[in-house]
């Protein structure tokens, strides 16, 4: 255990973060319509079959929608202030384009929120966590099509109405800038053998940024403390030598990923993006409000998930060997060490992504996932001695300790995963992320008995001491 230098604000946000597809299974109980994860057996990063194919871990999740009593007492045993989870679209709008919402699916959630209360833990809600009705894929073609904002709107503002008054902290978005990696995912996007076009990706891009502000703008109206941030996938790129064209190389693979927060904080295209988006022969469709709805609705936090960082590199034989892991690959950085999905362990890259998004925004930050994922042993006696994990935790929360030192404004911490659940690249329960461990295997298989891990007593620990103790 190593003492922290510096203390965490008072109310500091510690916890976990989750989605509803990778958790709650119960895939068509409660008037649930199809969303895009229920028909992804490869995982949620890959294109979905349409139809509904017979497993899918998905369908299960870890059945957070039965247990939820009994994994929240667990959060608050660990002393959690926060939980961040998101809002199944389809158990709130079956196919996307009703006129009013399923009351049933409302209700689950006003059970949720209700339990986190009793347990004092603050609901942080994401309205969209990597899936959308399958009805608004196959019937208007996902995010391309205008009229998904108006559907989303519909969404947001239900939840807002219902919510605003019990929930403070929200997200738009669950990693805007994934939509680049992984058109279906986010924005629904998907030619049966194709590539999905970058005049499509750009065009829902654009429609998620204008439906963003909206639900911004109106959270606004309805709450005048309400905060909305937006959800970025931190990707930090480092040159790979001093060499200025690894540095350029660099710069530019990283305002893949500003270029979200600068609009969704700012509230207008940067010029690199309107410059970019020109060379590549891509308009974009307006309509006429459109600049304005982005300036009106721009987020009170930043919010990001960090893994790893990437190395950029102009040298075409290193390029040759790149790795970087099952989500998006990169060169290697000889440095680093990587997890066994080759995602590359870097602590200090935490602290410089907060000092670089607060010198950007000087917006508060929310850490709103990081972890490791790993292939856990469940010892005799219900042990598993999850070490691995409790290192990198604790290397990441050195860091984020010494960016507050910098005088970066943290506002809280909400790890990955705080119980195991289905991972989003692999669409498996190997790669586990928890403090808690599931009695589940990948083809769904096992008790489904909740087991504290050895972690779950030390991040206790850290949570009681406000990230002294670590
Ligand atoms: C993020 C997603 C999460 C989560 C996490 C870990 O990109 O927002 O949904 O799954 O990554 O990824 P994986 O499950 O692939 O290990």
């Amino acid at each position: 255990m190593t003492q922290a230098t510096q203390s965490f604000k008072d109310g500091f946000l510690w916890g976990g973060a989750v989605a509803a597809n990778q958790l709650e299974g119960a895939f068509n109980e409660g008037g649930k319509g199809l969303s895009t994860a229920d028909v992804s057996p490869n995982g949620i990063m890959h294109p979905p079959n349409f139809e509904l194919g017979e497993h899918n871990l998905y369908h299960q999740g870890i059945d957070f929608y039965s247990k939820y009593k009994e994994d929240i007492a667990l959060f608050a045993e660990m002393g959690f202030k926060a939980f961040r989870f998101s809002i199944a679209w389809t158990r709130i709008f079956p196919n996307g384009d009703e006129q009013t919402p399923n009351e049933e699916g409302l209700q689950f959630y006003d059970d949720v929120i209700a339990e986190l209360h009793k347990h004092d833990i603050e609901p942080v809600i994401t309205i969209s966590h990597y899936e959308m009705p399958l009805g608004l894929v196959k019937n208007y073609g996902g995010w391309k099509n205008r009229q998904v904002v108006d559907f989303y709107e519909r969404f947001a503002n239900v939840l807002l109405d219902r919510y605003h008054d019990k929930v403070k902290y929200w997200m738009t978005f669950n990693e805007i800038n994934i939509n680049l990696h992984a058109p279906f995912t986010g924005a629904g996007l998907y030619v049966e053998n194709g590539e999905v076009s970058e005049q499509d990706i750009y065009q829902s891009i654009h429609h998620q940024f204008v439906a963003s502000a909206k639900a911004v703008s109106y959270g606004h109206e309805l709450r005048s403390d309400i905060q909305i941030g937006c959800m970025i996938a931190s990707m930090i790129t480092y040159p790979y030598s001093s060499k200025p064209e690894d540095m350029q190389k660099a710069m530019q693979q990283d305002r893949n990923t500003l270029f979200f927060s600068d609009v969704q904080a700012r509230g207008y295209y940067p010029s690199y993006v309107k410059a970019m988006l020109e060379q590549k022969g891509i308009t974009l469709q307006m309509e006429q409000d459109d600049e304005a709805i982005l300036q009106a609705g721009t987020v009170d936090y930043i919010g990001f998930s960090y893994y790893m960082s990437f190395v950029a590199t102009t040298d075409e034989e290193l390029l040759k060997d790149s790795t970087g892991g099952n989500l998006l690959t990169g060169v290697k950085n000889p440095y680093l060490k990587a997890t066994d999905w080759g995602w590359q362990i870097d602590p200090i890259g935490l602290r410089t992504v907060c000092n670089q998004l607060y010198d950007r925004y000087q917006k508060p930050l929310f850490i709103v996932e990081n972890g490791m994922g790993a292939v856990d042993k469940l010892e005799d006696g219900d042990v598993v001695n999850d070490d691995y994990r409790i290192d990198y935790l604790r290397a990441h929360i050195e860091q984020m300790a010494l960016a507050v030192r910098d005088g970066v404004d943290l506002i809280g911490y909400t790890s990955w995963g705080p119980i195991d659940l289905v991972s989003a690249s692999t669409a498996e329960l190997k790669k586990r992320y928890g403090y808690i461990y599931v009695d589940r295997d990948s083809e769904g298989n096992g008790s489904n008995r909740r087991i504290k891990k050895k972690s779950f007593d030390w991040y206790k620990r850290v949570i009681a001491s406000n990230g002294q103790n670590l």
